[in-house]
């Protein structure tokens, strides 16, 4: 068999096997050298080709992609420095365990470190940010060939969806003529391909290690739960059963999937980072802390369980991960987090619980700092960033997707998004806090949500991943983005560089000077600069790619921000605070 035979051959074998093992979208980006596999999956259906221009938007996109709909998406480049720019994306997909199959086109091994055009070392060069890395073998007309392209399909996509998942790349060489003239080149076979139901891992924790963790569970006096951001959400009901039959607290993280929704909420903590500090909280002190997810968005809550260094710490995680920075894990539980919340409760003697006042307390300073919060920001004239969230939150219907940006947008979402009701799916870059590829995600995000998409971004964020915005306008995708501009980076301002004017505006400040008006009406979109709040709302309606534009002052929500944490915690820590209700 000639070599575009076996090229054709292989990648059609690939991307049927692809789509057997669940994969329904990939995105792809032009380039010669992976030709092969993107005319592969631009002749059949089953897959969804999605089309970009550059290879950074295309891989946050595929992100926002795979995050949304829970399949692993197939990414597709070309050789040389356009493989590179996937890496921010990989690095990303690795910390926030989202399947990604990474494909990167590349020149046989003959023609690599010899001077060769277009071609830098490829493979493995992901390193440790991705679950697993092959480099193929040139197709060949050799008859396992489709099998064996085949193989390397499944086996990516089973280890992108493992006991923990993530991304996966294959560097894919290919020799010339990559693909055979048009009357050359055979029709595809007849018949539908299938997209399978992609099965996902769900690793069981070790009794032995349940039981260690029931045991001191059973013993608390004064448990807490805290449920960090997670990928997909947290199992809600499970772990508000597991609450209930503890009697526990739990700090809910917006990004945990536990703050809206019908499940339990009567034990859901939503303003603990205002209350947390304060230093009266000092004499707060759990006994044992039962940690679901990552590292939750609140600071305060961090410096808070390190405070408690000497309670029980266990830490509930999916294997193959540990992520305990402070190092204060007592014990472990290795395994998927249904799984074991169940287990746990199921394993906990009659009569378990805390001690009588320890939940009623936390909930009554929660509840104290929370309307605390709401009425600070109702009360301010001018623009205030935390109050998109409040706006926001009334606005949109059960079943929205709120992204956010890193920096203060996930900050604000943290402290104005309150526990409620209506369900709210809300998403971030939380992995690698990067203030790129944002747009991109929201967009990937916006291509296999259901109901509305809104994304709330810093203005530097925007800026970052302006080439994003073409996908809204190539694949005519609905988002509507709040940029809330503040001219700057406004996050350093609470920060101790703040304090150092001769240097702060120049390098931290950093204000862009741009007017966003322009780069919106490039790719076609809606750009509304809005002055009020009834501005605000009103802007919200409508599809396509709709960029609300909201100017704030840096120096001004440095301030604005400080009277409303002040004013949360001197509410909670009121001689008496307000007593516990539901
Ligand atoms: C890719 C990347 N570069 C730099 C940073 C460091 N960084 C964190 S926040 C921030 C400023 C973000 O400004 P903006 O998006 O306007 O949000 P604001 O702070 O104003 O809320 C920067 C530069 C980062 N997290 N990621
Ligand atoms: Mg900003």
């Amino acid at each position: 068999m000639d070599v575009a035979a076996a090229n054709t051959r292989a990648a059609r074998a690939f991307v049927r096997a692809l789509a057997a093992a669940g994969v329904a979208d990939a995105c792809i980006t032009p380039g010669s050298r992976s030709t092969p596999l993107t005319i592969a999956f631009a002749e059949q259906d089953a897959i969804k080709p999605w089309l970009h221009l550059d290879e950074r938007a295309s891989s946050y996109f595929a992100l926002g992609l795979a995050r949304t709909s829970g399949r692993p998406v197939a990414l597709l480049c070309t050789s040389g420095t356009a493989a590179a720019n996937f890496h921010p994306a990989i690095a990303e997909a690795s910390l926030s365990r989202i399947p990604l199959i990474v494909c990167t086109a590349d020149r046989p091994p003959a023609l690599r470190d010899a001077g060769s055009p277009q071609t830098i070392p490829q493979p493995g060069m992901f390193g440790p940010n991705v679950r697993w890395a092959a480099d193929l073998p040139l197709p060949s007309g050799d008859t396992a060939v489709a099998a064996r392209f085949a193989a390397f399909a499944t086996r990516a996509v089973h280890v992108s969806l493992g006991d923990l998942p993530g991304p996966v790349h294959l560097n894919m060489p290919f020799d010339e003529p990559l693909v055979a003239a048009p009357g050359e080149h055979p029709p595809p076979a007849p018949g539908v391909i299938e997209v399978g139901e992609p099965v996902r891992a769900q690793p069981a924790p070790a009794t032995a290690e349940l039981e260690l963790a029931a045991n001191v569970l059973a013993h608390a006096r004064r448990p807490l739960i805290v449920a960090g951001p997670e990928t997909g959400g947290l199992p809600a009901s499970e772990v508000a059963a597991l609450a209930a039959a503890l009697d526990a607290p739990v700090l809910a993280d917006p990004l945990s999937g536990l703050r809206t929704g019908a499940h339990d909420r009567s034990r859901i903590l939503d303003s603990y980072d205002a209350v947390l500090r304060d230093p009266r909280s000092g004499a707060i002190a759990p006994d044992c802390i039962l940690r679901f997810g990552a590292i939750p968005t609140s600071k305060a809550t961090g410096q808070f369980l390190v405070r408690h260094r000497s309670s029980a710490h266990i830490q509930a995680d999916l294997p193959g991960s540990w992520r305990d920075p402070d190092a204060l894990t007592t014990h472990r539980l290795s395994g998927s987090p249904a799984l074991t919340a169940a287990a746990l409760r199921a394993m906990l003697p009659p009569g378990s619980g805390s001690e009588p006042g320890w939940a009623a307390g936390w909930l009554a300073r929660d509840r104290a700092a929370r309307e605390a919060m709401r009425s600070a920001c109702a009360s301010f004239e001018e623009p205030f960033e935390g109050r998109v969230f409040l706006e926001l939150q009334a606005a949109l219907p059960a079943g929205a997707t709120i992204v956010v940006g890193n920096s203060m947008p996930v900050r604000d979402l943290d402290s104005f998004l309150f526990s409620d009701a209506k369900q709210l799916r809300l998403l971030s870059n939380r992995g690698a806090n990067g203030i790129d590829g944002v747009t991109s995600s929201a967009l990937g995000t916006a291509a296999a949500a259901r109901g509305p998409v809104v994304l709330v971004i810093g203005d530097l964020s925007f800026y970052h991943d302006l080439t994003g915005l073409w996908a809204a306008k190539r694949h005519g995708l609905s988002l509507t983005i709040v940029l809330v501009n503040n001219d700057g980076g406004g996050i350093f301002g609470y920060l101790p560089q703040a304090s150092h004017p001769d240097v702060f505006e120049e390098w931290f400040g950093t204000p862009s000077g741009l007017d966003f008006s322009h780069a919106v009406a490039l790719f076609g979109g809606r750009h509304t600069l809005v002055r009020d709040w009834a501005g605000f709302r009103s802007a919200l309606t409508g599809g396509g790619l709709n960029v609300i534009e909201l100017r704030t002052g840096r120096q001004r929500n440095v301030a604005l921000h400080r009277e409303a944490w002040a004013a949360a915690a001197s509410a909670a820590w009121a001689p008496s605070p307000a007593p516990a209700s539901t």
